[in-house]
Formats: C-alpha cells, structure tokens, sequence
C-alpha cells in the first residue's frame, strides 16, 4: 500500500521534471535579456524556492547522516579497557585476531585485506548492519563499535570480491560482560 502510494508520488515528480525540462529544452534559444516580466519573476522564485529547500532539508538530512554505520564518526561509548581486534580479508574468509568480545565495552578494529578490496561489515543478530568499513590492502582502517547486545554478530564483505565472495562471513561472540 505504502509502496503503491510512493510509486504514484515518484512517478508524478518524474513527469513534472521531464516537463520542466522539456520546457526548458524549448525555451533554451531565447537570451535573458529578451525575458518576459513574468519569467523574471519565475527566476526569482525559482532562487527563493531553492534556498528554502535547502534550509528545509538540509538540516533533517544532516542529522539523518548520524545514523549511518560508520562509527569512526562515532566515540565507542561504555566503560572499561577497550577490546582490540585484528581483521583481514583474504579471498575468501575473514581472519579475526579474537572471535570473543564483550558486550558494553568498546571495540576498536583495525580493518585490512590481504588481496584486494573487501568491504568489512558487522551485522547483529537480526542482521542488521552496526559498522563497516572498507578492507583495503596496505592500509588498515579503524572503526570503533560498543556492542550493547550479547550475541553472535556477523562480520560479512561487502564488495564483490569474486566467485566464493558469499562465503566471507566470519562470527563474533558478543558475550554478557563479566
Ligand atoms: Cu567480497
């Protein structure tokens, strides 16, 4: 039903920007000086209309920009020594220096590939995705993530990598913290 009704909006943008462009492709021959009153006064509301949409969705969206798993943007939050682990990706496993974390105590990874590209990316319990960042050979990216939910996350790649690609899950043991 949602989808439907989005649909339907989506398709009535499009047809108003395929109409504004058509107007403008039309109209593209005549010079600004030659504008009539009344495209002037277009213009100008044109350049109202754009920075009030920038004011209106600029703010929502930088805000929104916080949700994004990428932690380094993040302090690791919780008490307590820092868990260290080592992660590389090779074609086509993960090798992790520690598979036994503890929940509510920040984890720092140190994220690299021993190939090519991967994409590193952490998943809880219901598979939803907590951090990620690129494995990247010769250069060893750091995310910070506190898990506060015991469980077995999953680490999975991210970046088509080849043939055995699906295969690159390793597990993490998110335990109570002790
Ligand atoms: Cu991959």
């Amino acid at each position: 039903m949602l989808q439907h009704i989005v649909w339907t909006i989506s398709l009535a943008l499009m047809m108003l920007v395929a109409f504004g462009w058509s107007f403008v492709m039309l109209r593209s021959g005549i010079r600004e000086e030659e504008f009539a009153p009344l495209q002037k006064r277009a213009y100008r509301l044109r350049t109202r209309l754009f920075w009030g949409l920038v004011a209106l969705f600029g703010l929502p969206m930088l805000y929104t920009l916080f949700d994004l798993p990428y932690d380094a943007l993040r302090p690791a939050e919780g008490a307590g020594a820092v868990q260290e682990v080592k992660a590389t990706g090779y074609m086509w496993r993960w090798e992790v220096s520690t598979e036994e974390l503890e929940a509510n105590r920040p984890v720092v990874f140190q994220v690299s590939s021993g190939d090519v590209n991967h994409g590193f990316g952490i998943y809880d319990p219901d598979m939803k995705i907590v951090a990620q960042t690129q494995a990247m050979p010769g250069v060893t990216n750091t995310i910070r993530h506190t898990f506060t939910r015991p469980g077995v996350y999953r680490v999975m790649c991210l970046e088509y990598c080849g043939v055995a690609h699906h295969n690159m899950v390793a597990e993490l043991n998110v335990k109570e913290r002790s």
